[in-house]
């Protein structure tokens, strides 16, 4: 909705949906790749209401070997709602908090909002006010309105001196207490929100911005605009040395290059699970590709399977944060009993082991802008059955899932696209099905189904560690199926996981995987960085049968961590020195 009634049309032309993406996000640009950390299990709620509190959720995660990243604090750790501020009694000692979480290789997150309170005295309000950075009345004094903090105004982030001074209150001088740790910012109520009904829960239409700019005029962009403040804000606080992580609630055309997004306040119930999918899969094709949703859903409480099935679900979406308003029960997974912890649990597990692929996949979106997580039809549109389907996803294009989010589920129909010499070989169970339509599979309480595409390589690291940084230095395991003529292929992404040098000093190794026969040979495709790509374990998976007249089809494992000369795989690593082939023994 455009409130003043002027748009801009483009036209792209396509044809094919993957040439609409490549052109739309040619216009609106692609996302920077995230830091590794970013990519692991996030763990929120309304609130951790102490700095005690907050030790306590991150020691139980690693006495009950949960893996986490990255702790976030929402805005009762502020004082008096008082952003870039910590409330003095109930975390009187931030710093102690961040190295507590640094010393086991965790992250906080904490929650900076666009309003600021109206307070004298304040100097984040003192410094706006006096430098003529909110946003005015249509009678040119400064709009208060009520938000969290009681009467607020807000920073004028069409204005660019705004977007500088707002910035630099997340320098480590101006918000006294942060450090290094605190390594990623979560902007919320940007849409924007003020607590007025009258106003339509927002700033007054006739609002004005900088240059007399009425508030409708820029109103879809303030998010977008709060963003690239806090954006342009951690790179300078960094020296421009590690990636912005931002995750916000309002977003437009061109945020992905800036920031992640959530998907709001959803609710515990089963349909808002589904509606997880689509959301993020809509966003994914127009270039908002960093997208995920409050896994267990905001509002109310959530049964025991609804949290195991929405943990599983939420492995396979790009973002992945458990979040919980503050009148629900607490329920961090280790407070479910044993057997949802163990489901949970590997579900988890099963998103960390396709580290690699989220990377790799992150750094193809770079290149290409193309989604993450894409629905059928991006891949197969020839095959008009599969536009409706929004249950399912493919992770890249050879990891096929299906969200279960129907409670007591014990079969889902399952699409396989791609016609019949397409054979999807699953992971979570022995069987092979082939792109014949919809076919209705079992389903276990432990998985939801997911199958790899026969013909990729995915590239894995199957250690199980407490979180990215820990696995930094493991080596991969490689999963395939040939095709029939014997051949399979994939792409493994490696760089420092932190700073923008790939971007700009060409430090990251992109490496093409091919399988050819009992041959496999790692070829450098892009990037000239130091990276050696370890592989100590290949799993080829052979198909034994197809499906037929109805039965899924089946496969055998073999499983190498010796070349045919009998050398260790891991000792064979694919460095700087050029490109590597090896040989397995059949
Ligand atoms: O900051 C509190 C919440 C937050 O937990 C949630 O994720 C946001 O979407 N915030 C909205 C404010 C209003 C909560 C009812």
């Amino acid at each position: 909705m455009a409130e003043i009634g002027t748009l801009d049309v483009f036209v792209l032309l396509g044809p094919s949906p993957t040439e609409v993406v490549r052109q739309y996000t040619k216009l609106t640009g692609t996302a920077h790749l995230p830091q590794l950390w970013a990519l692991g299990y996030h763990q929120s709620r309304y609130s951790y209401e102490t700095q005690d509190d907050a030790k306590d959720v991150v020691s139980n995660f690693d006495s009950n070997n949960f893996q986490l990243d990255a702790l976030w604090l929402d805005i009762d750790y502020t004082d008096a709602f008082k952003y870039f501020t910590w409330n003095p009694s109930t975390y009187s000692d931030p710093v102690g908090l961040q190295d507590t979480l640094a010393s086991t290789n965790k992250k906080l997150v904490t929650i900076i909002d666009p309003h600021i309170k109206a307070e004298d005295g304040y100097s984040v309000y003192d410094g706006a006010l006096a430098n003529d950075l909110f946003v005015k009345n249509a009678d040119g004094s400064v709009f208060q309105g009520p938000c969290w903090p009681g009467t607020s105004s807000y920073m004028d982030f069409l204005n660019p001196a705004a977007r500088d001074y707002y910035g630099s209150m997340y320098s480590y001088d101006n918000f006294p207490g942060s450090t290094p740790t605190l390594a990623g910012i979560w902007n919320d109520m940007n849409e924007p929100s003020v607590f007025d009904n009258s106003l339509e829960m927002t700033l007054p239409a006739d609002g004005l911005h900088i240059g007399n700019v009425r508030h409708r005029e820029i109103h879809n962009i303030y998010g977008l605009l709060h963003t690239i403040a806090t954006h342009q804000g951690l790179l300078a606080r960094d020296n421009g040395e590690r990636r912005p992580f931002v995750l916000t609630r309002s977003h437009f055309a061109g945020s992905q290059k800036y920031t992640a997004f959530w998907t709001g306040d959803n609710t515990a119930d089963w349909p808002y699970l589904h509606a997880a999918l689509q959301e993020c899969l809509n966003a994914n094709i127009l270039g908002l590709v960093f997208c995920g949703a409050d896994v267990g859903g905001f509002f109310n409480n959530p049964s025991n399977e609804l949290m195991e099935r929405w943990y599983q679900a939420g492995a396979w979406l790009p973002f992945y944060r458990a979040h919980s308003s503050k009148d629900t029960n607490r329920r961090e997974p280790y407070l479910l009993p044993e057997d949802s912890q163990a489901v949970i649990r590997e579900a988890i597990e099963t998103r960390y082991k396709h580290l690699p692929v989220w990377y790799t996949l992150f750094y193809e979106h770079t290149r290409t802008g193309d989604p993450i997580i894409r629905p059928l039809f991006y891949q197969y549109p020839e095959e008009t059955d599969a536009y409706n389907i929004d249950s399912q996803l493919l992770v890249g294009a050879d990891i096929l899932v299906r969200a279960v989010y129907d409670a007591g589920a014990t079969e889902v129909d399952v699409y396989f696209p791609g016609g019949e010499n397409e054979v999807w070989v699953s992971v979570t169970s022995d069987d092979v099905q082939a792109g014949a339509g919809l076919v209705t599979v079992p389903v276990t309480r432990e998985n939801s189904p997911t199958y790899y595409r026969r013909g990729a390589v995915i590239a894995r690291k199957d250690t199980v560690r407490p979180n990215t940084v820990e696995m930094a230095d493991d080596s991969h395991t490689l999963y395939y199926t040939a095709n029939e003529d014997n051949t399979a292929h994939g792409t493994v992404y490696l760089d420092d996981g932190v700073s923008f040098k790939y971007r700009d000093e060409s430090d990251f190794k992109y490496i093409s995987i091919d399988v050819d026969g009992d041959n496999v040979s790692f070829t450098t495709i892009d990037g000239t960085g130091d990276y050696e790509f370890v592989v100590d374990t290949i799993v080829r998976r052979d198909i034994v049968s197809l499906p037929k007249g109805g039965n899924p089809g089946s496969y055998k494992e073999t499983v190498f961590s010796r070349d045919a000369n009998g050398e260790l795989l891991k000792n064979i690593k694919i460095g700087s020195k050029g490109n590597v082939s090896l040989k397995l023994k059949y």
